[in-house]
Formats: structure tokens, C-alpha cells, sequence
């Protein structure tokens, strides 16, 4: 076997033995600046460990006002985000709030309004599910100019979507301690951010499985992800799923706050719009190869990427590597969880011909990727939200790869 290469068999097999004999070779120490650590005492213990420094995922930022920064989608493994790698959105900054001075008001069609302090969230049973957040605007531009961006990672491309296991209360916990009404049936969430993001959420996820978020990947929630407490609405848009949560009113009736009227609706072709589309659809994107990557070799590859519904779990993606002519299904990486980003892999032979490559998930309602033709018969030339249409990345001839079709 050549340096480096993988056999057919091992891709296919995945055989952690065949593939490690192929890959494990040792650098000499000069090759990459490092001393031979079997002949130096290594370094210390740390407080607070970082990343090896051979390591330096970042996230990127659309615009230099920062109000949004995307998770390298191509330098993850698994399926949890580092929380310092998480995608962030503010529409007014990152807040510093004093946890000892956090309250969080319930009120409104109640039967006994209560203010929550941090420890008083603390003490209710805890629940702890792993799930994905993204914004509904996650690859518009690739909707709406699908040729201007060729260029670009997967974490450009689709990076404002990240995974983490989210600790807290349970909303129904809280909507049972201050009685909530059977009148009420939607209910309004409040940030303490500049922005004072405002939202209205239907009842009925706030007794399914919404929770008030303090915990992330083991600490506390970080500040940009609403240190020290959020909404988490498992499936919804990023936008309802509102940081820094300071109130909870009740009523009977959508409050019609800016959010949900001149912002996140959508739409749709004969000048109708369609207003409250929570729940994120169906989606994948293929993480490799892709752009920047360039194939030097013929042969065998492993294809990988993500899909995720916020309607459940994914059961089945199908990968095309002749642009959609023909499908095959990829095998699904354990754990497959409802709501949460499921991993998968496809073995492919580069032969040197140009191939389209393109990811289509299917989730466990049946619902499955539109083609970008059949999502613009639907939602016409569209704004900024919701878009799941299949994605595909074009490698050439000589290796070099690019986002779109037949590039
Ligand atoms: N208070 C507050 N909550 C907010 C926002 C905000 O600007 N302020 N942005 C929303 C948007 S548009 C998204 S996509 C998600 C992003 O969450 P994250 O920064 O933890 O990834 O938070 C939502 N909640
Ligand atoms: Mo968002």
C-alpha cells in the first residue's frame, strides 16, 4: 500500500486496524518542531487545558460588525460543538449579567406569578438532552445566489447551525409551579440583552420540551450562548430560542412583537407570507470533501457531513455523486438522536472525472430535502429564512473542489 492511501476494503469496512496501519507512521521529531517526547519530560498540568497547538479551529465572521459568527462544520468530529466553537447571533452584543442579580419573572395568565432566581432554577430536577441550534437564516445566500459563492467552506456555506448538550429546568416544570391557566395558550419571552429580543411561543412547546437552559457541554451556559439562562425550543428556529431570558408572560394570543412580523416570515410567491415557521426543516450538508480541499489522488475517499430536522431523528441519507442522477444511502454514525446533528459516511472512489457531490436526508416524519427548484416553486425568489434545499459541491477534474452545481 502507497503512503497514506486507504484500501476500499478498510473505507468500507471501517476498520479502525486496517486504517491505522495505513496512518501510523511517525513524523520525525524535526519535520514538525517538536522535540522527541520520549527522550523530554513533557509539560505540566493546567488549570484550564487548550487545544493542542497543531489544532486552530475558528469561527468567521460574515460581517466586521460581529453580530454573527459561524462553527468550522469542516474541523469538528462527532457530534457535540466545542462550546468556545458554537455559532453565535446577537442582535445588540454579548451582555455581561451578574448571576447573583439573574431573575427570571413568570406572569401574566397565571395563577400564582413568580419570580425564579438562578439557585431557585437550580433546584428544580434538572434535565440534560443533546441537541442542535440553528438560525433560520443558515445558507439563505446560497438560495438566493447560489453562483455568487463558489468559494467557499462548509462553515460558510452552513455554519450557523452547532450542537451541544444543554442542561436546565424543564418550562413545564416552572408553567405547573405559578399554575399556569388553561386559557393561556401562547406565551411571551423576554431577553435582558440591548436588544431586549422579544418572542412569541405557542403554549404547547412549553409543555413538550422547551426547558430554561443554564448548562452547556458540562459548565455553565456560555455568555454569547445566554449565560446565565435561555430558552431552548429543541427543533425550532434560533431566532424564538431567546438568550438572556429575563420574562415569561402568559396570554391568549402571539404578542406581534418586531421579531415575528417584520422579521422571520416568510414570503411566499403571490405576494402572501407566511408568519410563524418555527420548526427548522429537514437539512445536510456534506463536511468532505469540500471546499478548500483539492483531491491530490486518485481513489478511494470517505464522504462525511451532518444532517439534522427539528421534526426528530434523521433515518436515512442518500449521497449522489453524479449531481443528483443516481442515489445511494450513507451509513448513519451512532448516536442518531432526535433533534441533534447525526453524522454520516459514504464511501466514494475519485476516478479523476469531475463529480457532483450532494447529501439529501430524509427524518423520521418522512419529510426529505427539496431540490433547489422545487423549494423555489414553493417560496418564490424568498428573503433570509428557512431554506433546506439539497446542497452539492463539484469536484473538478484536477481534484480542486467548489460549492455548487456543475461548477
Ligand atoms: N436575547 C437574545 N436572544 C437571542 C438573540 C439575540 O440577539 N438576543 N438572537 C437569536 C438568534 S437570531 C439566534 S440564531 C440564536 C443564536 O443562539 P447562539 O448565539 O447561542 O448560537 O439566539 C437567538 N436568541
Ligand atoms: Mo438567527
Amino acid at each position: 500500500m502507497s503512503k497514506g492511501k486507504i484500501s476500499r476494503r478498510a473505507l468500507l469496512a471501517g476498520t479502525a486496524a486496517a486504517v491505522s496501519a495505513a496512518s501510523a507512521k511517525i513524523l520525525p521529531a524535526q519535520e514538525s518542531g517538536t522535540k522527541d517526547p520520549t527522550k523530554v519530560q513533557g509539560g505540566p498540568a493546567k488549570e484550564v487545558g487548550e487545544r493542542s497547538r497543531f489544532e486552530k479551529p475558528k469561527r468567521t465572521y460574515f460581517s466586521p460588525t460581529r453580530q454573527a459568527s459561524n462553527t468550522p462544520l469542516q474541523d469538528l468530529e462527532g457530534i457535540i460543538t466545542p462550546a468556545d466553537l458554537h455559532f453565535e447571533r446577537h442582535h445588540a452584543g454579548i451582555p455581561e449579567i451578574d448571576p447573583e442579580s439573574y431573575s427570571l419573572l413568570i406572569h401574566g395568565m397565571v395563577e400564582r406569578p413568580r419570580m425564579f432566581t438562578l439557585a431557585d432554577l437550580k433546584r428544580f430536577p434538572a434535565e440534560a438532552v443533546t441537541r442542535f441550534l440553528e438560525c433560520s437564516g443558515n445558507g439563505f445566500r446560497t438560495y438566493r445566489n447560489p453562483e455568487a459563492n463558489k468559494e467557499e467552506t462548509p462553515q460558510q456555506v452552513e455554519g450557523l447551525t452547532s450542537t451541544s448538550e444543554w442542561i436546565g429546568v424543564p418550562l413545564k416544570t416552572l408553567f405547573k409551579e405559578v399554575g399556569v391557566l388553561p386559557e393561556a395558550k401562547w406565551f411571551l419571552a423576554e431577553a435582558m440583552d440591548a436588544a431586549v429580543m422579544t418572542r412569541s411561543i405557542p403554549v404547547e412547546k412549553g409543555w413538550d420540551d422547551a426547558m430554561i437552559a443554564y448548562g452547556q457541554n458540562g459548565e455553565a451556559i456560555r455568555p454569547e450562548q445566554g449565560y446565565p439562562a435561555r430558552l431552548f425550543l429543541p427543533g425550532f428556529e434560533g431566532s424564538s430560542n431567546v438568550k438572556w431570558i429575563r420574562r415569561i408572560e402568559l396570554a391568549d394570543k402571539p404578542f406581534m412583537t418586531r421579531e415575528e412580523t417584520s422579521k422571520y416570515t416568510d414570503p411566499l410567491p403571490g405576494g402572501k407570507a407566511r408568519q410563524f415557521s418555527f420548526v427548522m426543516d429537514v437539512k445536510s450538508i456534506i463536511t468532505y470533501p469540500a471546499y478548500p480541499v483539492t483531491l491530490t489522488e486518485k481513489g478511494f475517499r470517505e464522504i462525511k457531513g451532518i444532517a439534522w430536522s427539528g421534526r426528530g431523528k434523521i433515518v436515512r441519507v442518500d449521497i449522489s455523486t453524479d449531481g443528483g442522477e443516481s442515489w445511494n444511502k450513507a451509513t448513519l454514525q451512532e448516536p442518531v438522536i432526535s433533534k441533534c446533528h447525526t453524522r454520516f459516511r459514504f464511501a466514494w472512489d475519485f476516478n479523476g472525472a469531475q463529480a457532483t457531490l450532494m447529501s439529501r436526508a430524509t427524518d423520521e416524519t418522512g419529510q426529505t430535502q427539496p431540490t433547489h427548484v422545487e423549494l423555489k416553486k414553493l417560496r418564490g425568489p424568498g428573503t433570509s429564512y428557512h431554506y433546506n434545499h439539497i446542497r452539492a459541491w463539484t469536484v473538478r477534474q484536477d481534484g480542486s473542489i467548489v460549492f455548487g452545481e456543475n461548477a
